[in-house]
């Protein structure tokens, strides 16, 4: 499965990591990057999430860029030439998940322009990059994660407004309306991200809807059938410099059958 890495430029550290990171990035600009299968629905980015207990590294790309992901992202990153020279990881420091809570980053292509990092659970490291942009509107394991964080802000580490930002309607199907998750999630009476077997389900439901069914309600291609969006709202985001082509290794006898 080839993925859209979607470069979400940090704004202002949380508290936590700012003590990390000092000045060990030698002033690069640093970007979060999260691995999506969906690229159409970056106008409906709400949050970063991070596994808390992962452990990430701040690789720097150039001598003006860095990255924070997974180890195993960036070492895939320096064989498919984002990383500036051909095979080399420049790791600058590790950084726990937990400390990167609350960090505020850029949300290419969102009607919210800057976002939170916040705690799921489910996070993999061994997929993607290990940052996952949030989009409830049409994602169900995002949704149910926010509501949980809603719940319980103190619980999580959080300030409760990061976990409040409601979502944005950015793809109409004709069976579940503009918000196919929460609708996912109200239909199958899923009650938090723990739910992982009906989380799955929906997911399944969401991604074949939102594809072959769905709409644009929003951005440059409203109106635009999802099937024909998809890879235009990508190649828009990459020639703006927001995101690149990033490819599983380890996925590609996984995903021969899809
Ligand atoms: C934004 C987005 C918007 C996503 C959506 C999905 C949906 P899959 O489908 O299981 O192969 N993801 C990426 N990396 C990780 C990780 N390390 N751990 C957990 N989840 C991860 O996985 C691809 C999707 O899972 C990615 O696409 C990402 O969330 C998340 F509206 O990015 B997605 C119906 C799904 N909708």
């Amino acid at each position: 499965q080839e993925y859209t890495a979607v470069k979400m430029e940090v704004v202002e550290w949380s508290a936590g990591a700012k003590n990390i990171i000092g000045d060990r990035v030698g002033g690069r600009k640093v970007f979060l990057v999260a691995a999506t299968l969906r690229p159409e629905t970056m106008y409906g980015q709400t949050n970063c999430f991070i596994g808390p207990s992962i452990k990430y590294g701040v690789f720097a790309m150039s001598d003006t860029e860095a990255f924070v992901c997974t180890y195993r992202a960036a070492r895939n990153m320096a064989f498919q030439g984002i990383s500036k020279t051909r095979g080399d990881i420049n790791q600058l420091l590790e950084i726990d998940g937990a400390s990167l809570v609350g960090t505020r980053v850029k949300a290419p292509f969102a009607l919210n322009p800057e976002v939170y990092v916040l705690p799921m659970e489910n996070v993999l490291p061994t997929k993607g990059t290990g940052v996952v942009t949030s989009v409830p509107s049409d994602s169900p394991d995002d949704c149910a994660t926010l509501a949980d964080l809603a719940k319980k802000p103190a619980f999580y580490g959080i300030e409760p407004a990061w976990a409040g930002i409601a979502p944005v309607p950015v793809i109409s199907t004709p069976e579940y309306g503009d918000l196919i998750a929460p609708e996912l999630i109200k239909r199958m009476k899923i009650q938090s991200q723990k739910d992982v077997k009906q989380l799955s389900e929906a997911k399944d439901i969401a991604y074949k809807e939102g594809f072959y069914n769905g709409t644009m309600l929003v951005g440059e291609f409203k109106g635009v059938r999802v099937e024909e969006a998809k890879p235009r709202v990508r190649e828009r985001m990459i020639e703006a410099g927001l995101a690149m082509a990033y490819a599983e290794p380890e996925g590609l006898v996984i995903s021969r059958s899809t």
